[in-house]
């Protein structure tokens, strides 16, 4: 273990995140390494550190005041053992390499464990979509593709969307893709319903978090019905698992945004669910707003300085971290053990801190890692590529019944590696290692490449 993280801080000095995911990892696979020499000779931990291509790109594109503007855009294609490249682009500022690593290396675990053939991979831009009108917005996304293009495809890589790319940008994305390809394929996946999608995607990455919680309470023989639940967020994967809960028969009572949080204790039900989709998906406004339009709840601003985020400290049974990574602090954490949260299924890729993800393993809450909780969106897409490959469409219940079951699947792989290595209950573990081992032996398949 050792050596992989003099590997990854020797070359790569200044990635952080990708150290924090490659170092959590390494530690949960070591057993497996010990029992198995097998996968030390044949290098095959030096080997999925070291993503299998990067792309660097310049992204040109002028504002509507005829500005000359300049991002940076990213692909990694990081692992291909068990099939293509797959996984999101995210759009925002704070994207460097260092996250577009860290999410790729822990997509290639999600992907392993949806059982699906679908490679790790991610790309992105430190554009940011807030703020842009709709002719910014696709001029950018025509230039990122004018590049993305030529390195991806139905059999290559499928990129699909993450923070700041929804419908509006895989639309844009895929029309300057088709073009320039001269070709209509299953080249990008959450495509929008009437050229390509699949019922269900939008929904999917949340509805499965929510599945994978009822998953883990069914282990103490409990249910969702009735608890009270923390989601951060208010975007594609929180809106989500907010209607499911609800459908489920919970509350939900905090969402947030990057400005700040609203707190209702009433529950956030359909009606105002409604409300939030309009006004984060159409109207691209802030959820402050929600604290006007609904004077029992209240909304209390971001203190970055403070050292924790006050969403996480109310009482409450299960939480949803849904935003971005880090979101939850070794404070934040205690917070929710302290209001007697025990369930955490994390829709967001690493949003706990490493200190934060000992406290709950400490505290022996049912605690799902995203590459578990938040493998739904991808798996989906995953569902969304075999459509279009066989040129049908699986009505909803087909798609939300295979889902379903994808996670109960993840979830039993996971319980049964934490198992067969020694720390039963333990999900980072049991994620880490029954993805590791998936992927690790088709590369020992594969041989030295
Ligand atoms: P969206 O862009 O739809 O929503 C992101 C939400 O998180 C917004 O409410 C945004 O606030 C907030 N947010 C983003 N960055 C920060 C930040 N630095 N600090 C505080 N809040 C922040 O993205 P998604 O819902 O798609 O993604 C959310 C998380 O889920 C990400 O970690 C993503 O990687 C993960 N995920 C997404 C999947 C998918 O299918 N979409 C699949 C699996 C995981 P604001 O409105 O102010 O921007
Ligand atoms: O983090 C993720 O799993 C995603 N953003 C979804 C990736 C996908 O290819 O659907």
């Amino acid at each position: 273990m050792d050596i992989i993280i003099d590997i990854v801080n020797t070359r790569d000095p200044f990635e952080k995140e990708f150290h924090q995911a490659v170092t959590e990892v390494a530690k949960s696979v070591k057993p497996v390494l010990d029992k198995n020499p097998e996968y030390r000779h044949a290098g095959i931990v030096e080997r999925m550190i070291e993503p299998e291509r990067m792309i660097q790109f310049r992204i040109p594109w002028v504002d509507d005041r005829g500005i000359v503007r300049v991002n940076r855009g990213f692909r990694i294609q990081m692992n291909s053992a068990i099939g293509p490249y797959k996984g999101g682009l995210r759009f925002h500022p704070s994207v460097n390499l260092s996250i577009m690593k860290f999410l790729a290396f822990e997509q290639t675990f999600k992907n392993a464990l949806t059982t699906l053939p679908i490679g790790g991979g991610k790309g992105g831009s430190d554009f940011d979509p807030k703020g842009k009108s709709d002719n910014e917005v696709m001029r950018f996304c025509q230039s990122f593709m004018s590049e993305l293009f030529r390195h991806i495809g139905p059999d290559t890589d499928i990129p699909a969307g993450d923070i700041g790319v929804g419908a509006r940008e895989i639309g844009y994305l895929f029309g300057m893709c088709k073009k320039l390809k001269n070709e209509f394929t299953s080249v990008l996946t959450g495509k929008s319903l009437n050229w390509g999608g699949s019922l269900i995607r939008p929904e999917a990455t949340g509805y499965g978090a929510v599945f994978f919680a009822k998953e883990m309470l069914a282990t103490r023989k409990e249910s969702i019905t009735g608890k009270v639940c923390l989601v951060s967020g208010s975007g594609n994967v929180a809106q989500y698992t907010v209607e499911k809960l609800n459908q489920m028969g919970a509350k939900v009572v905090v969402l947030s945004d990057t400005s700040g949080y609203i707190y209702d204790e009433k529950g956030i039900d359909e009606a105002k669910l409604q409300y939030v989709m309009y006004l984060k998906n159409v109207k691209r406004g802030r959820i402050k707003e929600y604290a006007q339009k609904y004077p029992e709840s209240v909304y209390t601003a971001r203190n970055a300085g403070s050292g924790h985020n006050p969403l996480w400290n109310h009482k409450a049974d299960c939480a949803f971290p849904s935003a971005t990574q880090n979101e939850i602090n070794a404070k934040d954490a205690q917070n929710l053990i302290n209001n007697g949260v025990y369930v955490v299924s994390e829709g967001a890729n690493m949003p706990t801190t490493p200190e934060g993800v000992d406290i709950f393993l400490d505290n022996k809450i049912l605690y799902a890692p995203g590459k578990a909780a938040n493998a739904g969106g991808v798996a989906v897409s995953g569902l969304e590529m075999s459509q279009n490959a066989m040129k049908i469409k699986w009505p909803r219940e087909e798609v939300e019944t295979k889902l379903m079951a994808i996670m109960k699947s993840i979830h039993e792989a996971c319980l049964s590696a934490s198992q067969e290595y020694g720390t039963p209950g333990n999900y980072v573990n049991g994620a880490n290692i029954a993805g590791f081992i998936k992927v690790a032996d088709a590369m020992m398949d594969q041989g030295v490449v």
